[in-house]
């Protein structure tokens, strides 16, 4: 990372529910990188768990916000995508990474659809499959296991063995330039894996275990996604990365345990000041 280090994050912004955008930015800011956001939609809410929320569709406005970046000559070191709009959108984002990112940038892919064995509301497989193929543009690919199946088209199951999740990421390795994040292991009974690995390296593949914090939360994915592209940044290897993105997950879980007025999102602003520490001891 340089002081110049900028990092574009394309998803939706939910208003309410610290998902997403409002998610990505302080946590990728936090670690001194610069962040410009590109909203795919507007949400007066997350999906999950709440009904009747609003959704303005940003797709159209895509084209001109990159026009208008290549005018004023705007590029980026990396770009990470998440929740995305439409199936349109994809074609769009494409064209953005390949104009605004900088040669030998990175792209980040959280292949944000889906999670514990179903679709959010509005994916189907035909945007699953086109997802694949943003997926492709990745130098790292970062899905929960739902998704990973959805991907692969493949029968999901809460509890996939640690064999098979070598498996899978290993077919998964298919759809990404270099990285698959796969996050979900989840055969340990104390302790939450996920599988790192590199296809240039295979030898290199590892499993990454965090203590597990039993307790289903919404947007810890994006909060994990953007705390691993943060680590990337700053020059953590992927397995560290994955690591440190795990342990400040699991905190934020743990500061929003117990408080039964807080049925969305994780407390992830507690634990954005012990984030150096985190970074230095790991
Ligand atoms: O955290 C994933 C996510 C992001 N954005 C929106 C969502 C969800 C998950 O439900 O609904 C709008």
């Amino acid at each position: 990372m340089t002081e110049t280090t900028k990092i574009l994050t394309i998803q939706d912004i939910s208003c309410y529910g610290q998902c997403s955008i409002t998610v990505a930015l302080p946590i990728i800011s936090a670690f001194g990188i610069e962040t410009a956001v590109l909203p795919s939609a507007v949400l007066s809410t997350h999906t999950s768990g709440f009904s009747g929320y609003t959704f303005r569709d940003l797709t159209e406005d895509l084209p001109s916000i990159q026009e208008h970046w290549e005018k004023e000559g705007i590029y980026f070191d990396a770009i990470y995508t998440g929740y995305i709009g439409s199936i349109k959108q994809l074609d769009y984002i494409k064209d953005i990474v390949a104009s605004r990112l900088k040669p030998g940038g990175q792209v980040f892919v959280d292949p944000a659809m889906a999670d514990y064995g179903e679709f959010y509301y509005g994916f189907d497989q035909e945007f699953a499959d086109k997802m694949g193929e943003l997926c492709k543009l990745g130098d790292y690919v970062l899905p929960n296991t739902t998704e990973a199946c959805y991907l692969l088209h493949k029968e999901w199951k809460p509890d996939f063995s640690k064999d098979e999740m070598l498996d899978i990421a290993k077919e998964l390795s298919a759809f990404t330039k270099r990285h698959v994040i796969l996050k979900g292991d989840n055969h340990k009974e104390d302790e939450l894996g996920m599988v790192v690995l590199d296809k240039e390296d295979n030898s290199a593949t590892k499993i990454v275990y965090n203590d597990k914090v039993n307790h289903m939360s919404h947007g810890t994915g994006d909060v994990f996604a953007s705390a691993f592209v943060g680590s990337s940044m700053i020059g953590k290897t992927p397995s560290v990365s994955a690591k440190i993105a795990g342990e400040f997950t699991k905190k934020a879980i743990e500061k929003t345990i117990g408080d039964s007025t807080h049925g969305y999102g994780v407390k992830f602003e507690q634990v954005l000041p012990e984030l150096p520490d985190l970074i230095k001891t790991i």
